[in-house]
């Protein structure tokens, strides 16, 4: 499968980007309670600037209409980042970096807000495809 196949590509929550080496240990100040499996923690492949994000880029495809949506309920997971460049730092989802999901050039929706249960911007419930997400898409797929 190729760029000729996919028209529009939505990627919610995902973490072009990557995440902070400290993930857990941002977690585990709030969690520390709870056991934390090694599988629960980031793979080096997906820490900022790794071997493999570089090599993946931060350009979307010219044959796609790549579009990021990323949550943003405050919570600092590492160093606010500013990765679409607009000189705003922020927080995350509760997991990934807001700004993660943003690729070069192309649109970043930004959907800020609680966690659940108090609100629907954390990251469970944005893959969740919550009503912002789900309007988001049928906008751009309609
Ligand atoms: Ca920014």
């Amino acid at each position: 499968m190729g760029g000729e196949q996919i028209d529009d590509l939505i990627a919610v929550g995902t973490p072009c980007h990557g995440v902070p080496p400290n993930v857990n240990a941002s977690l585990l100040n709030i969690l520390g309670y709870l056991y934390f499996p090694w599988w629960a923690s980031p793979v080096q492949d997906m820490i900022y600037n790794s071997k493999f994000l570089d090599a993946m880029g931060y350009q979307a495809s010219h044959l796609v209409d790549y579009y990021g949506v990323g949550g943003d309920i405050g919570f600092m997971v590492g160093t606010p980042m500013d990765f679409n460049g607009d000189g705003v730092p922020a927080t995350s989802d509760g997991l990934v970096p807001t700004e993660s999901p943003y690729l070069e050039g192309r649109p970043l929706y930004v959907v800020q807000g609680k966690a659940w249960p108090k609100g629907d911007a954390d990251h469970v419930s944005l893959i969740a495809i919550n009503d912002h997400v789900h309007r988001y898409i049928l906008d751009h797929l309609c």
